[in-house]
């Protein structure tokens, strides 16, 4: 991983913490702050500046015991002060300086005299009431203490876009109602499409005189209003979830679209290259002196830096910028490009819809061609097929198959990888299939050495055609296994197979990094529903949201192929 300046900022800031936690000299202290600032504030990469073999002790702040810091981090990554500090205070300590109410002195004798190391045991503490006795401070901060925490824990419960997204088309629909109202946009998180959404940031534009503040503060789903104003109101809906409204000016709407659709280290590296030219970017415009040059649309924003507009799935700063500005930025897949689906149940396994029903409503969607891929034999809590049940299906696809017309239904099973990474099934079994789509049900906890080889192994059987959910982490619930992806996204590039994009809500494996790894290898991901029921297929956008933001064009997609060229690609994992 390249080291940036905000991580070694960010390691400075660390130490800081730590060393103010133990009481250490204070200029010291304030050393290392200013030194992070510094580094934060550079606009050039100090990678660059000491590979281009300049002095960095010639930075503000930035002494020779720190410059050889620097030079450390940027080779090892980290720090040895770090490191050895860390093992003295645990860092979950760290987390309670982020209380409003607690500063190092404090968190100090928390730390010493309560042994309290972490927020849940300091939020246990103040509800037995054991820090109101310590020196310095009472039951008021005591108090202060649990509210701040119960506050954090709000603000840090995240939403699957799955629960959000019923909100926001709604309220988008409420609020393009109330006269007057010119523009409503959604910005922050969601619109990048990220899997889960912290709060709702939404903008408005709007003639003088319209309601839509107040109309805002009627909307029936509020629980609490958090803040009301002309331009900014914030509320916590029953959900829990906090919406933030603004209402901006039309010249400023696509910098305020741009400003607050994020994410915040996207937009420092705007504002620097901003900077670079004399332009000050902010959520009111772009400016030159006191002048604004731009910010009606967010196309004319990034124009100001010679910049085409990059979709919002990428700004994450993770290359999009240098990609836009060497005009390679990817035409990103979307959902009209998805010609089928290649996982999906039905009533035979776990699935509560018929196999015909499946069919039809693929087609209403406008796929192309589905593949039923149902649990096979030892799955038996879902219902896994048998070898005889598998063969009566696909006698039953055979038969539909020749019924319908514009859509084709592929005989696919989605098969146990058992714990020694075999199938399932036999190889004369699975040959009769078009795909054999492997999964990990099971067995949850090897370590990883064990659990990647395992793996590894069944995508070596002679049939073999697709990895499901390749880390079965469900959000929320559970964590994904122990896996090494990277070793995995090898072995699908040597045996020509795919890696599938579970696009239920829930699951979104793989993620965006593995997405752009899987493409620089070469490898196609398959963005399936996992449909155990009709209404699954609209779960299909959820995972094109992600495919997008792990910079998936068409062509890295395997589902976006014709039936002709999908048939060539799943044959040759076949046998
Ligand atoms: P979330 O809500 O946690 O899922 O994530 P976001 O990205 O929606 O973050 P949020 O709601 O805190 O703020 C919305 C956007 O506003 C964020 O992506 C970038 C921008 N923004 C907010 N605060 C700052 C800031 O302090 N500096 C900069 N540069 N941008 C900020
Ligand atoms: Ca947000
Ligand atoms: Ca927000």
């Amino acid at each position: 991983m390249p080291v940036h300046n905000t991580d070694i900022a960010d390691i400075f800031e660390q130490i800081a913490d730590f060393l103010e936690i133990q009481g250490e000299n204070p200029f010291r202290i304030r050393a290392y702050r200013n030194a992070a600032h510094s580094v934060s504030g550079l606009g050039t990469e100090l990678k660059e500046m000491v590979a281009a073999g300049e002095d960095l002790t010639r930075l503000p702040g930035i002494g020779k015991e720190l410059a050889a810091k620097i030079h450390e981090i940027l080779d090892t990554g980290t720090a040895k002060a770090l490191i050895k500090l860390q093992q003295r205070i645990p860092k979950t300590v760290i987390e309670m300086l982020k209380l409003p109410n607690l500063g190092p002195k404090r968190v100090r004798i928390l730390f010493r005299e309560l042994k309290i190391k972490n927020l849940p045991q300091l939020a246990k503490a103040a509800r037995k009431g054991r820090i109101r006795a310590l020196e310095g401070f009472g039951q008021k901060t005591e108090k202060a203490i649990l509210d701040a925490i119960d506050t954090r824990a709000q603000k840090e419960k995240r939403f699957k876009i799955v629960t959000v997204k019923p909100t926001v088309d709604s309220l988008l629909d409420y609020l393009k109602k109330v006269p007057g109202v010119n523009t409503v946009a959604v910005a922050g998180s969601y619109r990048r499409c990220r899997e889960t959404v912290g709060d709702l940031d939404i903008l408005v534009t709007a003639r003088q005189k319209s309601p839509v503040m107040r109309r805002f503060l009627e909307y029936d789903a509020i629980d609490r209003i958090l803040a009301s104003g002309t331009t900014r109101t914030s509320v916590i809906l029953r959900s829990g979830l906090q919406v933030d409204v603004r209402l901006v000016q039309p010249a400023s709407f696509g910098a305020a679209l741009q400003y607050f659709t994020g994410s915040q280290d996207h937009n420092i590296a705007i504002r620097r290259l901003g900077q670079q030219r004399g332009l000050k970017i902010n959520e009111y415009g772009v400016y030159r002196f006191e002048k604004q040059v731009a910010g009606r649309t967010e196309a004319s924003v990034y124009q100001t830096l010679d910049l085409p507009l990059i979709p919002p799935e990428l700004r994450e700063n993770r290359g999009e910028i240098k990609a836009a500005a060497e005009s390679r930025l990817p035409q990103l897949i979307e959902l009209k490009d998805i010609k089928g689906d290649l996982h999906i149940h039905t009533l035979a396994s776990d699935g509560r819809n018929s196999l015909a029903e499946m069919a039809l409503a693929a087609k209403r969607q406008g796929l192309k061609y589905i593949a039923i891929t149902e649990h096979s034999d030892r799955l038996k809590v879902a219902g896994g097929l048998d070898p005889p049940r598998l063969i009566q299906q696909i006698d039953e696809i055979e038969r539909l198959n020749d019924n319908l017309k514009g859509i084709q239904i592929l005989k696919g099973l989605e098969v146990e990888i058992l714990k020694d990474g075999t199938l399932d099934l036999s190889d004369s079994e699975l040959a009769r299939l078009d795909l054999v789509v492997g999964t990990v049900h099971s067995h949850f906890n090897l370590p990883l050495e064990k659990q990647t080889e395992r793996i590894l192994r069944a995508m070596d059987q002679p049939y073999f055609s697709m990895l499901a959910h390749p880390t079965g982490r469900l959000i929320d619930e559970r964590d994904p296994y122990q896996v090494d992806l990277t070793r995995i996204i090898h072995k699908a590039r040597e045996r020509g197979c795919f890696l599938e994009l579970n696009s239920n809500p829930k699951r979104l494996d793989l993620t965006d990094i593995y997405c752009q790894m899987a493409k620089a290898e070469g490898v196609l991901i398959s963005i399936n529903s996992d449909a155990h029921s009709i209404d699954a297929y609209n779960d299909l956008v959820f995972g094109v949201g992600q495919a997008r933001r792990g910079w998936l064009e068409k062509n890295d997609v395997l589902n976006t192929r014709s039936l002709a060229q999908l048939r060539k690609l799943l044959k040759q994992t076949m046998g």
